[in-house]
């Protein structure tokens, strides 16, 4: 039998998670750790990829060693960041990422030569500066004209193991270049970023069979034989598939580096309510849409935490914000000051100058700022969502890493009167796996992949404790408005 492999890589680390079916339990296992991260060069904050399939294959040579010989593999990573290769099939250079300052004003200034409405309208995405879109809108000219090929990061490292070249849309659709009512790239967003539909490989559905990795790695490295599987590659579309919603009337909240927090449709919202609160309609596999919005999320807990050094682990930090008061200050996290900052803390801090908050110091205080504060934004943006969709939300599914964090669990349902079920917290990888099982007929659909997921790990569920945070959350909402 062959093994599953999920090559899940985050914008701090990836890791290789060996899963199977054994006595109809889903069982996974991490089999390799990296670290992933850009690194300013040649004026640009850039990853670097030739890492990245190093360790994929380095990870496979692990396999091996375990006497696995023959394996299926899907790849995720973040989403909206992309590759140029050359017509020699070689990237033209390591590719800048999101977070690079280049794309500071490109919503504004390419809105101010498109409508919002009339992007939105065809997209349904929501307008984040580090879209592909005004990447590409900031592109340096030469390097796009000597493009052959436009490939989105996953879609790449599987080119560069296989040799086989698509663009799987559950990470195209956040290029906010995909046209929803086509399918398509839209060509007069194409147009109005000097790129051409044909730079883009074929578009394909999640599930969809790659190929093998190439013999050439095969003579560098001692892997297993390999079949690559072109999964959910946008790793939240992947969290999403692997989460265990029952029912209608769920939320879901991939915890990561990012929040995402929204609902899995079968078709787009992209009404006026739904663009007036920014909010996405990215493509999911098997025909669904994820309506979200991105939250700043647990990036601020992780480059605080490596400020202090790496003193403190996670853990470590969230006993020491348990001790602390929660709701001492309003912050908006989604403030923009906080997407790459040269120092979080004293962004944070300074945030809290300017609009006259109370400023954390401790770790712990720091800490339970950065946690009651997202959890305040959740409950918010559950209750927008709620009335966006036009029905109640019943239970807020908290998936990633941050739902192990029980105390931003138990604030979120006591903030928005909603049960929350925590866990799993490798949902991700469990999606990628989920969607290679069904390729491969382990699996008869995506319902009977949450039903295994369900039944196989250990779910937490948080009620709300009365309803002792209403005031804080109307506080909390009124302070976000006047401060818009
Ligand atoms: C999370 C994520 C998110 C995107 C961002 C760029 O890792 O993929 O869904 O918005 O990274």
């Amino acid at each position: 039998m062959r093994a599953y492999v999920a090559v899940d890589i985050g914008a701090s680390s990836g890791r290789l998670m060996l899963a199977n079916i054994e006595n109809q339990h889903f069982k996974l296992k991490e089999v390799h750790r990296f670290k992933n991260g850009f690194r300013a060069e040649d004026g640009h904050d850039r990853w670097d990829v030739d890492h990245l399939v190093k360790e994929i294959l380095v990870g496979l040579e692990k396999i091996k060693r375990m006497h696995i010989r023959d394996v299926r593999l899907g790849i995720d990573t973040w989403a909206v960041d992309y590759v140029l290769v050359g017509n020699n099939g070689q990237k033209l250079c390591d590719p800048v990422s999101y977070r690079d300052k280049r794309t500071e004003n490109a919503v504004k200034v390419l809105t101010s030569e498109l409508p919002r409405e009339y992007i939105y309208e065809k997209t349904g995405i929501q307008f984040q500066n580090f879209n592909t879109l005004y990447q590409l809108f900031t592109e340096d000219r030469e390097k796009l004209a000597q493009t052959d090929r436009i490939m989105m990061m996953p879609d790449y490292l599987g080119y560069v193991l296989t040799g086989n070249a698509v663009t799987e849309v559950t990470n195209a659709s956040t290029t906010q270049m995909l046209n929803l009512r086509e399918g398509l790239f839209d060509k007069d967003l194409l147009h109005k970023v000097n790129v051409y539909q044909n730079q883009f490989p074929r578009l394909v559905e999640s599930g969809t069979v790659l190929g093998n990795i190439s013999h050439k790695w095969h003579l560098k490295y001692d892997i297993p034989e390999t079949e690559v599987i072109t999964v959910a590659t946008h790793d939240t579309a992947s969290a999403v598939l692997g989460t265990p919603g029952k029912g209608e009337n769920w939320a879901f909240l991939s915890s990561g580096t990012w929040s995402l927090l929204g609902a899995e449709l079968n078709t787009p919202e992209n009404g006026l309510a739904a663009f007036k609160e920014n909010y996405t309609n990215e493509w999911g596999a098997y025909g669904t849409y994820r309506f979200l919005k991105n939250i700043m999320g647990l990036w601020m807990a992780q480059c605080i935490k490596h400020e202090y050094h790496d003193k403190y682990s996670f853990a470590q930090l969230a006993d020491l914000a348990v001790k602390e008061a929660p709701f001492q200050q309003f912050i908006d996290v989604n403030d923009d000051r906080f997407i790459n900052p040269k120092n979080m803390l004293q962004a944070l801090q300074d945030y809290c100058r300017e609009h006259q908050q109370k400023i954390p110091q401790t770790p712990g205080e720091v800490m339970m700022a950065i946690y009651s504060n997202l959890s305040l934004f959740y409950a918010n943006e559950l209750q927008k969502l709620a009335q966006i969709l036009g029905h109640p939300i019943e239970t807020l599914n908290i998936v990633g890493g941050g739902s192990n964090v029980a105390l931003m669990n138990q604030l979120t349902s006591t903030l928005s009167g909603v049960q929350v079920i925590a866990g799993p917290s490798e949902a991700t990888a469990i999606g990628n796996i989920l969607v290679q099982m069904i390729t491969t007929n382990q699996l008869p659909n995506i319902e009977a992949g949450r039903q295994l997921i369900a039944k196989s790990f250990n779910l937490k569920i948080y009620q709300p404790e009365s309803n002792h945070y209403a005031k804080t959350l109307k506080a909390y909402q009124a302070y976000l408005a006047e401060s818009s």
